[in-house]
């Protein structure tokens, strides 16, 4: 069983092949060649997510799912939301910029409920289908942790107090938002013996 994965996030991948074990291989977009940018062009986790798997089905028209999500912040009204990754705006080689304008951004704020969203999207055999996940929690006063990637050194899900980038991958993967998706993904796959 063979599943491409369109992303150029290598964290995610490697967060995504630790949730999926062994039964279903996964393609990443460098296995196939990929390299090109995929321009994320929707208003939501949704449109982005159909938007990354559709450009790589209708090239290869083969099995494939896409992540798209993103940290949203209850006192900035959802932000950064689908633009969690370029929020400090684009082309920075560290992920530092989005992190402190974040923090500055709720400096004095005492209200820091956030949480991550992810929607995967898979197509296949033509159907369009959509999983998400989320996880609750609130953003640090300052960062801490090296692990994990993007938000992850700010954010502590609740009923913890370390934040995901504290966490090793197994630890944040048995409560993150995105092995919620992916667990509705393989019991969807699981499910139907004639999908593949
Ligand atoms: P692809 O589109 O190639 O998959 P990307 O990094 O651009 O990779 P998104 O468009 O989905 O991914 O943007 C999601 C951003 O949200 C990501 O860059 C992180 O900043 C943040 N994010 C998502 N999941 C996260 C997680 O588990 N931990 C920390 N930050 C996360």
């Amino acid at each position: 069983m063979e599943l491409i994965f369109a992303t150029h996030n290598l964290e995610k991948l490697k967060e995504i092949q630790n949730l999926i074990g062994s039964n279903i291989k996964i393609l990443s977009l460098n296995d196939i060649g990929y390299s090109r940018e995929i321009n994320e062009t929707g208003q939501t986790f949704e449109e982005n997510a159909f938007i990354k798997a559709n450009t790589i089905y209708q090239i290869y028209n083969k099995p494939v799912f896409a992540d798209d999500s993103g940290l949203e912040v209850k006192a900035l009204n959802g932000r950064p939301g689908v633009f969690s990754a370029r929020f400090a705006g684009e082309g920075y080689n560290s992920f530092d910029p989005h992190i402190k304008k974040l923090l500055d951004e709720l400096k004095g704020i005492k209200q820091r409920e956030a949480r991550f969203r992810t929607v995967i999207c898979l197509i296949i055999n033509d159907k369009v289908n959509f999983f998400e996940g989320i996880i609750n929690g609130h953003i640090a006063e300052y960062q801490s942790g090296v692990n994990g990637f993007g938000y992850d050194p700010i954010f502590i899900p609740n009923g913890y107090s370390k934040t995901f980038a504290e966490m090793n991958i197994y630890e944040k993967n048995k409560i993150s938002h995105r092995a919620k998706a992916v667990s509705k993904l393989i019991k969807f796959i699981m499910s139907d013996p004639h999908l593949f």
